[in-house]
């Protein structure tokens, strides 16, 4: 229950924000239902929100104190700090990012204990402030430090403070992020002050926000933020308090941007771009207060620009999940169709700011194709990001693993979980929109919500009641209950893969693409409905308990990618509703799903699992397992019945294998891997290596020594080590030949070279000793290393290497015979 004073507070907060809004002359056309308003009591998101709630932000706070970020602002705030307690100069915004969430929260259920220990938090975060308003608790300890251990200290943690060296700012347009970890702040602290009335955090962020707009401006500095993100919190800061230089100030951020890199999209002026390049997070948090910009100053001089980025994404830089930024190497965008599926990236911020900015451009515009997009990321890549324990998370969400992969507790640089509080936490706003005497329903699940309609000068509250199984079942019932009867209108959009498109645009297509006719009944009559533009009107004189009707069909669909995607080719995914569906080797009788082909006209059917992952609508189909590749159109097959579930639902019960793209031909089939003596043997490695070790076995021969699609293990970051990797044979052999080929991301940045020597040794009565040979041990790029030595008959063979300096190494392959 809501406390009465957090009541009172939240109505007359949204009478003076709706008067503030009133009093600016532009606002957004559409406007969202805020979250708050949307109670939603369905059997997907409903769940995920209350696992936020009591699992999630726990969760997060304890890790934001177990691991040195609470610490952090106490050091800044003590006169005597002596080190810097984390690694990232931008890990204060886990703390606001979190803080944003929990405001969230408290807005759908009260929680004072919640709420007070927040308020503590942001004491000790005032606390470490500087007395003009700058707040970075890394600078603020490097400088305070009076301890001549500090350095020291902070360099045994490994912290970047490379990235703040010089004075205030100096760094800011390349890695500092001081203006970064300003605009959280300003977010979370608009995000409290609606949540409880208090300004305790409102005044730090306009303290802050007064000392930026006193730094940065036309005859002052003129710096882009290295990382966008302050433009987003100085919108709400103008939303909040009406004051227009907040808005100026932003504005200033995005202008003065086109003198750099395309990493941060400062490589052209913003209404000048066009296609999208540079980190995936940075771009979609831009381009998100860039459409704000345009919404609430009225200007179109982004139009082009917004649209053409965002078309370019959708057109030939996103997966089939929804998922945006291919390559890890810049955390972002890799280009026209370049798409790989193990490797992909697609960090979950990147979907959480990409459903965000896409969400911003349908209140901008009215178009459903971005609720088309808002749509499959939501249901797919972003809701992949967390378990359904609500407390393990992905950072990148690729679309195949070969157990490479597991969702994790935390990370180091912990973007994505407190991300994810704050996303799901108000969530709900996406689902229901108004203009005027219109209602939008974009999303669906049985929830309860409502608005006003104006009639003349009277304001008339409609309760809907949403009534659905649905994604599981696409039947919905919406009882429509104005206080009096009246005329408005309801606008249904009808998704696009109901309406036989995969993916606006035409990155991805249905096989057989189908329009359904979809037939709405008012009261249990047909009721002839116009549809345009993504949306069924339904225009009418309302009354109280009228009851429309309408059934979306979840047929399921084979989706086949545009030719020029290489990575997905001769390859179809399935879709049924929202969802993408993947094969997880668990839920086989076979594990390799890896190695499976499913023929393009297999039956499949659909089934509602009620015990499996919290209930999911599963998938049944033949197909069959490669055991052995005869030519390039040919192989050894075997029968088997395969499922598929949900792909957001994918790494619940362990690592695994997983697949999204469905091999329909042969020669795109892998084959099992042979037995071999490599395969027969037990692997294993020195210390802390990453990556299955089977990888070195698999017999999946890379392409070249960077291909990320091809498996490898590595060393990184032990720079210039020794190391090693051993097969132990089943019994005693006789070996002759090794062939290695290395893994080297060099060419992409990364920090793996071809090792600056190596050797084989064997073991000979418990003693290792070097194999003979007259052949070079070669470090090549790009090719198999082959030596051969004299015959040895051995239990277990080595090989050793020693890595280059400052670099790391890794194995793509390592053969024996
Ligand atoms: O730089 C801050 C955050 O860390 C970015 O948004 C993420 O991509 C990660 O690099
Ligand atoms: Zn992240």
């Amino acid at each position: 229950m809501k406390t009465l004073y957090t009541l009172l507070f939240s109505i007359v907060a949204s009478a003076l924000i709706a008067q503030q809004q009133h009093d600016h002359a532009h606002h957004y056309p559409i406007q969202a239902i805020p979250f708050q308003q949307v109670k939603l009591q369905d059997k997907l998101w409903a769940p995920r929100i209350e696992v936020v709630r009591n699992s999630t932000i726990p969760h997060v706070f304890r890790k934001n104190q177990e691991t040195g970020r609470v610490k952090n602002f106490e050091m800044a705030a003590s006169t005597n700090p002596d080190r810097v307690c984390s690694v990232f100069p931008f890990d204060d915004t886990d703390l606001y990012k979190l803080i944003e969430g929990v405001a969230y929260a408290l807005r759908t259920k009260a929680d004072p204990k919640l709420q007070a220990k927040v308020d503590s938090l942001i004491t000790i975060i005032g606390a470490a402030q500087e007395p003009d308003g700058y707040l970075y608790t890394f600078r603020t300890i490097v400088e305070r430090r009076n301890n001549p251990n500090l350095v020291a200290n902070v360099d045994a943690r490994g912290a970047n403070l490379s990235w703040l060296t010089g004075p205030r700012w100096a760094k800011e347009d390349d890695l500092s992020h001081e203006l970064y970890n300003a605009g959280h702040l300003y977010e979370a602290a608009v995000a409290w002050y609606e949540a409880t009335g208090k300004r305790n955090l409102l005044d730090i962020a306009l303290k802050n926000a007064n000392l930026v707009d006193q730094s940065f401006g036309p005859g002052k500095l003129q710096k882009a933020p290295g990382h966008q993100e302050i433009e987003l919190g100085l919108v709400k800061l103008y939303q909040t308090t009406g004051e227009k230089r907040w808005l100026d100030l932003a504005k200033f951020f995005i202008d003065v941007r086109g003198y750099g890199e395309p990493y941060s999209q400062n490589h052209l002026k913003v209404k000048d771009q066009r296609d999208a390049q540079g980190h995936a997070v940075r771009l979609a948090y831009m381009y998100a207060a860039v459409t704000d910009i345009s919404a609430l100053t009225g200007t179109d001089e982004y139009s082009t620009a917004l649209k053409a980025v965002w078309e370019d994404i959708v057109n030939k830089q996103i997966y089939i999940t929804g998922g945006v930024g291919a390559t890890g190497s810049n955390e972002g965008f890799g280009g026209a169709y370049d798409l790989p599926n193990y490797s992909a990236y697609c960090e979950t911020c990147s979907s959480i700011a990409f459903v965000n900015w896409s969400h911003k451009l349908f209140q901008l515009t009215g178009d459903a194709r971005y609720l088309d997009v808002v749509e499959l990321t939501l249901y797919n890549a972003l809701n992949a990001g967390m378990s359904l324990s609500g407390d393990h998370f992905f950072y990148p969400n690729p679309l195949e693993s070969r157990k490479n992969v597991a969702r994790t507790e935390w990370f180091s640089c912990a973007c994505c979980p407190p991300n994810l509080v704050r996303f799901y936490s108000s969530l709900a706003g996406l689902f229901y929109a108004q203009k005027e005497n219109e209602l939008y329903l974009n999303l669906f699940a049985a929830s309860q919500t409502s608005f006003e309609t104006n009639k003349g000068k009277k304001k008339i509250k409609v309760d809907i009641q949403l009534e659905s199984e649905y994604p599981s079942n696409g039947l919905i019932k919406v009882r429509v209950n104005p206080a009096q009867p009246n005329a408005f209108t309801l606008k249904v959009r009808i998704p696009g893969w109901a309406r036989g498109e995969a993916i606006p645009l035409g990155l991805y297509n249905f096989v057989d693409a189908k329009t359904q006719n979809i037939v709405f009944k008012v009261n249990g009559v047909v009721f002839p409905v116009s549809v345009s533009g993504g949306y069924a009107t339904i225009k009418r004189n309302w009354k109280k308990g009228d009851v429309l009707e309408f059934e979306l069909p979840m047929d399921v669909q084979r989706v086949a990618a545009h030719p020029l995607v290489k990575a997905d080719e001769k390859r179809y995914a399935l879709k049924s509703g929202p969802f993408v569906y993947c094969i997880e080797g668990r839920d086989q009788a076979d594990d390799r799903v890896l190695n499976m082909l499913v023929s393009k006209d297999a039956k499949i059917s659909r089934q509602f699992e009620p015990n499996l992952l919290g209930g999911q609508a599963t998938l049944q189909f033949e197909g069959q397992l490669v055991t052995k590749k005869l030519s390039e159109t040919s192989a050894e097959l075997k029968p088997m019945s395969l499922k598929a579930i949900p792909y957001y639902a994918w790494a619940n019960r362990g690592r695994d294998n997983m697949l999204v793209w469905l091999p329909y031909d042969v020669s795109v089939a892998k084959a099992i891997a042979q037995p071999t003596l490599a395969t027969k043997s037990k692997l294993t490695a020195s210390p802390e290596l990453k990556g299955a070790l089977t990888a070195a076995s698999d017999q999946s021969a890379p392409k070249s020594s960077g291909d990320g699609e091809s498996t490898f293990v590595h060393w990184w970051p032990h720079f210039g080590t020794q190391e090693w990797l051993q097969y132990t044979f089943p019994d005693a052999q006789q070996v002759s030949k090794v062939r290695v080929y290395w893994f080297d991301d060099g060419a992409t940045g990364g920090g793996c070279r071809v090792p600056q020597s190596w050797r084989v040794l064997y073991l000979d009565n418990g003693e290792w000793k070097p194999v003979t040979t007259s052949q070079a041990y070669t470090t090549n790029k790009d090719a198999w290393n082959e030596v051969k030595f004299d015959a040895v008959k051995t239990t277990a063979l080595k090989i050793e290497l020693q890595l280059k300096e400052k670099v790391s190494a890794g194995v793509h392959e390592w053969e024996v015979e």
